[in-house]
């Protein structure tokens, strides 16, 4: 093995043949290269959904080394939405590389960072006076969510709900639901962290947005406290929990009650934000104001970047020099995040988001009519899923799931799995996929279900 591989630059973007284009098996021996160096080099806690060695990718595929073009369904996990290597993203990333890379903005500031905090008040739901602090990954805006509004309250206690993925750093994984793979072994986790009852209308017996909402506030009342509680967090539509959109009503009626109880309502948008659910923020959809708003993935096209956004008097509770950290709102990212907020806007994406989820909405359905295997389509815009079960039990499939996804994988087509059963396809293309890539690799997953 040599130390190091000539490099392989290949140029991605939207302007990359859209097609799905299969030359050798996946994994093709490029591929099974690198995989076979990654054994070696990386820790095996670092688990791969698709293992290929990707050299381009843009529009709506993934290019990887031995040639194969992917149709990409899964945006690096809802990052792409504005596509691989977006024109307007490149542009800007470049001239500010040339210019400067680092200076740590809490030791000398630079505009991108005000402008990107700017475009976050801006945009997030509410016209209340807003401030932003911009951060490296989900996770850690998460946690910087908590430990403004706890510091705000003089409150300690915070609520998730069952199937909640909020991070994997310790705080976020105690916020977070599902034992395997995120917490098992890794303990002890943060105190304080207390779970309620989501809704979930396909398995909680069809309780309405009311009444599941009435449960979780008795379950938050009678174990936790409303004296002791400094914030629920929740994704208004739930991402690696299985994509689960509560009844109509339970989110207003879970703020309300935190307007009413002095309780931060943190809305974690880190999976829905950013144009992917055919709104700004998918708490647009129910009509609710967070008091926090914590953003990352879509924010920057693809670069580290993550932002919580909330109520001024709340943002500002925390003494000077009481948030921050090294990277946070990198002059790269911000670079990025202000060309991807521009791409979204001008090439009116949002209304994308919602054609591409008629498409998957449409095609899903007809599949469960054919199927009573797929026992639930659900999501909004481009964030959509299918949850997979037993018909005669209603039990969850976790096996055919991961079938389905295999053929999917084998027949150039990248989707993601989740769902706290291991029972749910997800789809969250790039908004920047065309109908006619979409199609068929949704054609692909159908078929992978007939063969299942
Ligand atoms: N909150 C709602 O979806 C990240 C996790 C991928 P980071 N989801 C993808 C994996 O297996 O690690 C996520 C999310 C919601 C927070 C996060 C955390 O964001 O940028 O991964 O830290």
């Amino acid at each position: 093995m040599t130390l190091v591989d000539t490099p392989v630059i290949t140029a991605g973007g939207p302007s990359l043949t859209q097609e799905r284009r299969l030359v050798t098996a996946i994994p093709g021996p490029r591929s099974q290269e690198l995989l076979a160096r990654k054994a070696e080099a990386v820790a095996s806690g670092v688990g791969l959904t698709l293992p290929i060695s990707v050299v381009a990718a843009g529009g709506g595929v993934i290019v990887d080394a031995d040639g194969n073009s992917l149709i990409d369904l899964g945006s690096g996990i809802a990052v792409t939405g504005v596509g691989n290597s977006a024109p307007r993203v490149v542009e800007a990333v470049t001239a500010q590389l040339h210019s400067f890379t680092h200076t740590c903005f809490t030791v000398s500031p630079y505009e991108g960072y005000v402008a990107v905090a700017e475009k976050l008040n801006e945009l997030t739901p509410g016209d209340h006076v807003k401030r932003s602090a911009l951060f490296n990954s989900g996770a850690e805006a998460v946690e910087n969510a908590v430990k403004i509004a706890r510091h705000f309250t003089k409150k300690q206690a915070v609520v998730a709900f069952d199937h909640a993925y909020h991070g994997r750093t310790n705080l976020t994984m105690g916020l977070t639901a599902k034992n395997i793979p995120y917490k098992s072994g890794f303990g002890p986790f943060a105190s304080e962290v207390y779970r309620a009852p989501l809704s979930y209308p396909f398995r909680d017996g069809g309780l309405s947005g009311a009444e599941a909402a009435a449960r979780a506030i008795s379950v938050i009342e009678k174990q936790v406290g409303a004296e002791n509680l400094a914030a629920i967090i929740i994704e208004p539509i739930q991402g690696e929990g299985g994509f689960i959109v509560p009844a109509a009503g339970f989110l207003p009626a879970i703020v309300e009650w935190c307007r009413a109880n002095d309780v931060v309502f943190i809305a974690d948008e880190v999976q829905t934000g950013f144009a992917r659910t055919g709104a700004w923020f998918a708490s647009e959809h129910e009509g609710i104001v967070p008091d926090l708003v914590v953003t990352a993935k879509g924010i920057a096209g693809g670069l580290p970047l993550s932002a919580v956004t909330g109520r001024a008097e709340i943002m500002d509770s925390a003494m000077a020099g009481g948030l921050g950290g090294t990277y946070g709102g990198n002059p790269l990212a911000c670079a990025a995040a202000l060309a991807t907020i521009e791409t979204y806007e001008e090439d009116r994406l949002i209304d994308r988001a919602r054609e591409i989820g008629a498409v998957l909405i449409g095609r899903l359905n007809a599949l469960r009519t054919a199927d009573p295997r797929v026992g639930d389509v659900r999501g909004r815009g481009a964030m959509v899923a299918m949850e997979l079960v037993d018909p005669a039990s209603g039990a969850p499939d976790a096996a055919l799931t991961s079938a389905v996804a295999a053929y999917a994988h084998a027949n150039g087509v990248v989707v993601l799995t989740c769902g706290t059963y291991g029972n749910v396809i997800r789809f969250l293309p790039p908004l920047t996929i065309s109908d006619e890539l979409l199609i068929d690799g949704l054609s692909v997953v159908a078929e992978g279900l007939k063969h299942a």
